[in-house]
């Protein structure tokens, strides 16, 4: 069971492998979408509902792009009509906000009073808009207004306090991003409005409306990578995931790097069967652990059950933070799909396989949607 003989197949360093399997699966994408749009061209309008659900249809971000750029191709939009398409150009609608601060008690308020002239997000031209609010860079405090349904002009009228002492308040920057909620995707960021907090006068309570901007880097933000091997012994039931290393893990701590553990779940229809995790790294963006989990998973069982991995900063005060999560086995897709069908074939070998980390969120829609 030595580890030291484990090699990360698909490094971040070497990202030709996996450019090349993009590639392909573009191109069928694109072959296969050839086809059924011959068929359905005809009716097909530049209607933003329906682009809505193709995209939610997709869970890649670059499988996403090829098939924006198919569309285009395919309806042959020109440019002023492509530029219709939801891209910073667009409108975004606005967000009226308050900002205040209180000297005596350290605390900036911030209000989030109405969004209005919202873009559409889902099909029958309406949204279901919620604002997230954090300060940069630390994003440990996170609040989120209710959800609004069905409406482009939501009144929120909420207000929400971070804790911060005023010396440190001008390095940071307040974020306020607007979503559409939904239940059974990813939510869709409409936009978002960036307030460096030392070009804010806080002899006075600040009251305004600001267009919203494109959010798209938000979502793109590099979570960092993790490798583990996994192991399966059919005649012993037993699944062994060895946790090696992680690396460019994003940084979760105000003037630190982050303090990184992980921890293993093994699942089955939703639920927690296991859990287990490892030792915390202090002070790290590329913690190495080679730490081994065992459990028992009968022969009959293995097609049935998944494997959940998620990356965490550990915080001595209030929670800890994950910084990133992906799963293998039953309904995992690309290359989660492929290390947990590579150990399947390959009885009672380690295989170990680099993975990029995804947000949490979009990790746990995955997994409950499949209930
Ligand atoms: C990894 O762990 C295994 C098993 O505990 C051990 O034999 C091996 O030496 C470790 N490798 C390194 C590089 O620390
Ligand atoms: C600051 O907060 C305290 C306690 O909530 C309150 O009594 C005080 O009026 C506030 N000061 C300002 C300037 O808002
Ligand atoms: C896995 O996904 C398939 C469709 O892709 C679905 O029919 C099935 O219910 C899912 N199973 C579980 C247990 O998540
Ligand atoms: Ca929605």
């Amino acid at each position: 069971m030595s580890s030291t003989k484990f090699h990360c197949r698909r490094g971040p360093l070497s990202p030709l492998p996996f450019v090349a399997i993009i590639l392909v699966l573009a191109c069928c994408f694109c072959i296969c979408k050839k086809w059924i749009f011959k068929k359905k061209n005809k009716k097909k309008g530049k209607d933003k509902g329906k682009n809505a659900i193709n995209m939610k249809d997709v869970k890649d971000g670059a499988k996403t792009e090829a098939l924006k750029d198919e569309e285009d191709a395919e309806t042959g939009l020109t440019e002023t009509e492509k530029e219709a398409e939801p891209k910073e150009s667009e409108k975004l609608g606005k967000l009226q906000y308050s900002l205040d601060y209180n000297f005596t008690e350290n605390t900036l308020i911030v209000g989030i009073i109405q969004a209005a002239e919202l873009p559409a997000m889902d099909m029958g031209g309406t949204s279901d808009p919620y604002v997230k609010v954090y300060l940069l860079p630390d994003k440990k405090k996170k609040f989120e207004t209710k959800v609004h349904r069905k409406t482009l002009n939501p009144v929120f009228n909420e207000q929400f306090t971070f804790k911060v002492p005023y010396v440190e308040l001008g390095g940071k920057t307040l974020v306020m991003t607007v979503y559409d909620f939904d239940r059974f995707s990813k939510h869709d960021a409409i936009g978002d409005i960036k307030v460096p907090m030392n070009k804010v006068d806080f002899s006075h309570v600040t009251e305004e409306w600001r267009d919203l901007q494109s959010a798209e880097k938000e979502e793109q933000e590099k979570l960092g990578d993790i490798c583990f091997s996994l192991r399966y012994v059919p005649t012993a039931g037993k699944l062994t995931v060895v946790v090696l290393e992680a690396k460019n893990l994003k940084k979760m701590d105000v003037g630190g790097l982050s303090d990184p553990y992980v921890k293993i779940h093994l699942m089955q229809n939703g639920k927690r069967l296991k859990k287990k995790k490892t030792t915390i790294k202090k002070n790290t963006l590329n913690p190495y652990y080679n730490e081994s989990f065992s459990f028992e998973v009968p022969f009959e069982q293995i097609q049935k059950v998944q494997i959940v991995i998620t990356v965490l900063d550990y915080d001595k005060i209030g929670k800890n933070d994950a910084i990133g999560k992906v799963f293998v086995g039953l309904n995992s897709s690309g290359t989660e799909l492929r290390h947990w069908s590579d150990m399947l074939a390959n009885p009672r070998r380690p295989i170990a396989q680099w993975h990029v980390l995804k947000p949490e969120e979009e990790v746990d829609a995955q997994l409950s949607v499949k209930k």
